[in-house]
């Protein structure tokens, strides 16, 4: 299959350039992979879901002046909401990720960030620190669900740092991100901002250096469905990644160490 074989109906998806800058950079864009009348329904989904509370385990709202504390991201949705799992499993980011890893894939696990204005954004970090996949690494599919640019915090990435071990993180600044751990870009790289729309997919490697800050809109959410896949010839991952076949059935992989959900999060603020 060549990269522009994907996609429905004959339309190229992935294009010969855009693997191309995935292997040079570590990243690419497809944009409107997903219609506006999906995004639409997926972000009526998670409202819905806001709107009934607390679902122990995946969704943790709190009392708090910080803005995440209504809206904390939504951690692994596609084991309680089914159009989650049918975003999680699409047929085109299957397409495009099988280019991309070169093999069969798993999906490993899903978030949804809500972002609202005034949100912390995640310190600079890579993903393969949290799900440890053994050998090799995992790729991101993070579907924009807003228009999402500098402003409302979207995301930046560090274009070559795939090609680099996995970084031993410094403390993040807890003023501007929610999570702890923070990799300052390697010497000579600079972080680049990612402008997307809704249905717009940015696609990355597990080692690159990616991260975001604030949201510092007044009235713009910056929401985002985010899946991540390893190739189904991984032996290892953390167990907090329960991996599924992309038809959905379960494929138990033994356990690496030191692994953990993504991005450690730093005490709610405020007394304890
Ligand atoms: O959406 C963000 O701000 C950060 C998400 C992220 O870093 C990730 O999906 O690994």
């Amino acid at each position: 299959m060549t990269a522009t074989d994907i996609g429905a109906a004959g339309h190229p998806i992935l294009t010969q350039e855009g693997l191309a800058q995935f292997q040079e950079d570590g990243f690419t864009v497809v944009r409107g992979l997903f219609g506006y009348d999906e995004i639409d329904r997926l972000c009526a989904e998670f409202t819905a879901l806001h709107a009934a509370g607390p679902v122990p385990g995946h969704f943790e709202p709190r009392e708090g002046d910080d803005p995440l504390a209504a809206h904390p991201r939504v951690m692994h949705p596609h084991e309680i909401n089914e159009l989650a799992l049918r975003f999680l499993l699409d047929a085109r980011l299957r397409g495009v990720l099988e280019v991309l890893l070169g093999e069969e894939v798993l999906a490993a696990q899903s978030m949804f960030y809500f972002k609202p204005p005034g949100a912390r954004g995640q310190a600079l970090h890579q993903d393969n620190f949290y799900l440890r996949v053994e050998p090799g690494t995992c790729v991101a599919a993070w579907v924009a669900c807003d228009v999402i640019d500098r402003e409302n915090g979207g995301l930046e990435v560090v274009p070559g740092t795939h090609r680099m071990d996995i970084f031993c993180p410094e403390e993040a600044d807890a003023e501007v991100s929610f999570a702890r751990e923070y990799v300052p870009p390697p010497p000579g790289l600079t972080p680049v901002p990612v402008d997307m729309r809704p249905g717009d997919v940015l696609f990355f490697n597990g080692s690159l250096v990616h991260g975001s800050g604030p949201n510092r809109a007044t009235d713009r959410f910056r929401r985002s469905f985010i899946g991540h896949y390893i190739g189904r010839s991984a032996e290892r991952i953390g167990g907090f990644y329960r991996t599924l076949t992309m038809s959905g059935d379960r494929v138990p992989l033994p356990e690496s160490e030191g692994a953990g959900p993504c991005g450690t999060e730093f005490d709610p603020p405020g007394p304890h």
